[in-house]
């Protein structure tokens, strides 16, 4: 069984991906929760409904969040009356605040509300929180401390980031608890999320990376940045602001110990020999079409078989011991 942690658009692409070529029982999906927030009175888990909408089918590609085809009569109303409307909530997205939101007060779980919701997409696979106690990621910067969607929409991430506060005392759903001890566990895969905002959220929840290093499974990620950019999003720009090198060479080095293997775009080939540490992999990581996300998680899956003996009989169901 593989591990996907993932956070916004680029993490969601390749989930969509590893859906695509691996059953359910196969794939679990961890999601970052450190971007959810309370907004005009609704519970948003911005990075949860990113992942469900993409696994779906029904994300909006040109936004990156929210649904496509999406209309926007309920937020014009609320600027017509003097409501916030800084972060937009279209009108089918909007469904899905109110019913999450229903249900988180009517007691259900995130880990619960999250299932029910991609069921009720026709989604099989499994969608999981990274918490079910809220995490919220504070954004520090040369302004001051930031909550994320402040720093991430209302501020468009131009304030320079100096650090970010991680929720480390809070613990891991028990849905994601039980996927870290789960004896079916062969790998866990960084999907191009922001290592940063995206990543780091789900290591630093109580225990996370430590229990997920100790299982000696291979934690493989695909890089992000890709010929010194992010695909998208702000990671390029807080790579720069924390002094980290802007390439695959600076994400393998902020992962550290962590990381067993790289996944690196064609493209940044001849940099290759400047990472050190993690077993590399060179294939197309852009994904611009379905086909590319499930081409990028059948490279992935090859190479995670091929490096780590991961039973080639087997799809993805036990580790030998190399
Ligand atoms: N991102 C924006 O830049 N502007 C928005 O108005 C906005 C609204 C929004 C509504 C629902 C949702 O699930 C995501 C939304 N996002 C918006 C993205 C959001 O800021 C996420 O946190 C990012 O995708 C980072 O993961």
């Amino acid at each position: 069984m593989i591990l996907a942690l993932a956070g916004g658009v680029g993490g969601a692409k390749l989930a969509a991906g590893l859906a695509a070529v691996l059953p359910p029982q196969e794939l679990a999906i961890v999601v970052n929760t450190g971007d959810d927030f309370e907004h005009l009175g609704f519970r948003i888990s911005p990075d949860i409904d990113t992942v469900t909408y993409t696994l779906a089918g029904i994300a909006n590609r040109e936004l990156g969040w929210g649904i496509a085809g999406e209309s926007w009569a309920f937020m014009d109303q609320i600027a017509r009356i003097g409501g916030e409307s800084w972060f937009r909530l279209g009108d089918r997205d909007l469904a899905t605040h109110v019913e999450r939101t229903r249900r988180l007060r009517g007691g259900e779980s995130l880990t619960d509300v999250t299932a029910a919701l991609a069921t009720a997409h026709g989604i099989a696979h499994r969608i999981v929180p990274m918490a079910d106690d809220p995490a919220p990621t504070i954004v520090h910067t040369d302004e001051g401390a930031l909550a994320f969607q402040d720093y991430f929409v209302r501020r468009q991430c131009a304030p320079a980031l100096t650090g970010l506060n991680l929720a480390p005392d809070v613990a891991p759903s028990a849905a994601f608890s039980a996927l870290i001890d789960d004896p079916a566990l062969a790998a866990v895969i960084l999907c191009p999320s922001n290592p940063y905002l995206s990543i780091d959220p789900i290591f630093a929840l109580a225990g996370a990376r430590e229990r997920l290093r100790a299982r000696g499974v291979p934690i493989v990620a695909v890089s992000p940045i890709i010929g010194g950019k992010a695909v998208k999003g702000p990671a390029a720009k807080i790579m720069a602001e924390l002094g980290v090198p802007v390439s695959s060479a600076g994400i393998a080095a902020h992962y550290g110990a962590m990381l067993d293997g790289l996944v690196i775009d064609e493209t940044d080939r001849a940099g290759a020999d400047a990472i050190i540490g993690p077993r590399l992999l060179i294939t197309q990581t852009i994904m611009r079409s379905d086909a590319d996300r499930a081409q990028l998680a059948t490279d992935v899956i090859g190479w995670l078989r091929r490096e780590w003996t991961l039973d080639p009989s087997d799809p993805i169901s036990g580790v030998k011991k190399a």
